[in-house]
């Protein structure tokens, strides 16, 4: 008898995990696949012996279905072998995440980021809204390893998101709506209503966040958190006031993406699986059946005719009024570099120039981060960082990938979140 209950809890258990995966999807036209495919083919080729392993393109890789199976492979293994001392609770949890997508068994790596969250406390009682981003996945990852395990763990992070009133961020909301919706499908029936009150309450709340940034033109937020906003909206148990329009959401984005804006492998990263009908709530999924290799059909681009390298003059400010009374400065320099150089070009020629531009940058799965200018360095504790605006707008992409335009003014401001 008791098998037999326990039998049908597990039935209904998995059918309160599926019921809601399929709800406010939209595909990709057949006609633009090439298009996504050309996208994926560039992500797998940032797999190189020498490059920095990226759990989010492992998980992206095979939630698309990976076409190159040599990159799926030294990915995968390069992971199994990180030292899990050296990352981060959000790298570890995408860890986790990337070698269930690839059906290895994460071992300690799941019980390490299981006792990590156990001692999980926000840095402060008004902790920015991003600093959850991290442990989000990692609520994500441990729900699917081991949910019940992770409901009263879920349950203070919930708690500390329901008291934590930081402007809101749409990325962490959306990376939120992901994790408490894999725990709240797998609350266990006949558990205490409160469970499902609370984390129904958050979803609610960051639901409605997200899908007030929903644009008319149907980006959400921004194109690089579009993504993951649609991952979120997909499947979460709450709807929010305001209808989604899947479909102008997926043509806006088919839109940016033939305008290249997506070649960053880590912003293709976090695109695909949403372009695909995926979620990181399929990481589980995923089946590996030792697939023969596929072609993917791309887009014949006519050859990009090269044009005349012709110089353009780039304004160029870095502006401290925070750190040290007698360290305050602020300089501004014009810079002249060829016509299509990415704004590190011109940050390296500023340099050049002139030592007072001195930079310095560390690489991250989003690439080279500017820590430091002119000697003073971002700071986490006193969340220091250099933003980069043109003019007086924050720009949306690093400075290995944005290409400035002639006569652009372009500042480097420290400042905090
Ligand atoms: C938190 C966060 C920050 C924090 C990071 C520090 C911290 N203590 O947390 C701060 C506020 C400093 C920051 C800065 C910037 N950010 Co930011 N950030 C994020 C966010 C919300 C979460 C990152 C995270 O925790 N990931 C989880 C961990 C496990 O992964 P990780 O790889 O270890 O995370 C590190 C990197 O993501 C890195 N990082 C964060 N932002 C950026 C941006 C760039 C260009 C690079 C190279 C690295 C980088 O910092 C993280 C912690 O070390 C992401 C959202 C997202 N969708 O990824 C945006 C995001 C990555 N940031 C973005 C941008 C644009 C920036 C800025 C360029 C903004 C600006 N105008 O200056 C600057 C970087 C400028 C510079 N000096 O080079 C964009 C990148 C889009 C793109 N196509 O490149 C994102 C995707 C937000 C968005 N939706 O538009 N960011
Ligand atoms: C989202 O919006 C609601 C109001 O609609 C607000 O109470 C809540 O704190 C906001 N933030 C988050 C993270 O949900
Ligand atoms: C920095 O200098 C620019 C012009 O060089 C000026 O417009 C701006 O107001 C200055 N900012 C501060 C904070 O002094
Ligand atoms: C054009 O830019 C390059 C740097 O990319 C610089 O070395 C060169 O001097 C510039 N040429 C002119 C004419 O300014
Ligand atoms: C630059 O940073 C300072 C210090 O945080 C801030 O007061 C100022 O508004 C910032 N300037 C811009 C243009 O964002």
């Amino acid at each position: 008898m008791a098998w037999f209950t326990l039998y049908l809890l597990n039935l209904l258990w998995g059918m309160a995990g599926t019921s809601t995966q399929t709800r406010s999807s939209c595909s990709v036209p057949p006609a633009q696949q090439p298009l996504v495919n050309s996208i994926q083919v560039l992500m797998e080729s940032s797999v190189t012996d020498s490059a920095l392993p990226n759990p989010s393109v492992l998980i992206a890789m095979n939630l698309a279905g990976a076409y190159n199976m040599e990159a799926q492979k030294l990915l995968t293994y390069k992971l199994m072998a990180s030292d899990t001392a050296d990352l981060t609770i959000g790298q570890l949890a995408l860890t986790v995440m990337a070698l269930t997508s690839s059906c290895r068994d994460p071992g300690d790596k799941a019980s390490i980021l299981q006792r990590q969250m156990e001692n999980w406390a926000p840095s402060n009682p008004n902790a920015e809204a991003s600093s959850f981003y991290g442990p989000s996945l990692a609520i994500l990852a441990l729900c699917q390893k081991n949910p019940e395990r992770t409901l009263p763990i879920a349950a203070r992070f919930a708690k500390t998101l329901l008291a934590n009133s930081s402007p809101f961020n749409i990325d962490t909301g959306a990376m939120a709506t992901l994790a408490l919706t894999c725990v709240y499908n797998k609350i266990p029936v006949g558990s205490e209503e409160g469970y499902r009150t609370l984390f129904g309450q958050v979803l609610k709340d960051a639901v409605e966040n997200i899908s007030m940034r929903i644009k008319d033109n149907g980006i959400i937020g921004s194109i690089y958190s579009t993504g993951l906003a649609m991952q979120a909206l997909s499947v979460t148990p709450k709807q929010p006031n305001k209808e989604w329009n899947c479909k102008k959401t997926m043509d806006a984005i088919l839109n940016e993406i033939k305008q290249g804006k997506f070649h960053n492998p880590m912003s293709i990263a976090q695109i695909l699986p949403s372009l695909e009908g995926k979620t990181y709530l399929d990481v589980p999924h995923v089946s590996c059946s030792p697939d023969h290799e596929v072609q993917p059909t791309v887009p014949n681009y006519p050859s990009p005719v090269p044009s005349a390298a012709s110089n353009i003059t780039v304004i160029y400010t870095i502006n401290n009024q925070l750190r040290g009374v007698e360290l305050l400065f602020n300089v501004t320099t014009d810079v002249s570099v060829k016509s299509g150089s990415v704004l590190l070009v011109v940050l390296e020629e500023a340099q050049r120039k002139n030592p007072t531009f001195k930079f310095e940058t560390t690489m991250t799965s989003w690439g080279p981060v500017v820590s430091s200018i002119n000697n003073i360095a971002e700071n986490v504790n006193h969340k220091t960082y250099w933003q980069f605006l043109s003019g007086k707008t924050p720009l949306n992409e690093g400075v290995a990938d944005y290409i400035p335009f002639n006569h652009e003014h372009i500042t480097a401001n420290f400042t905090q979140y």
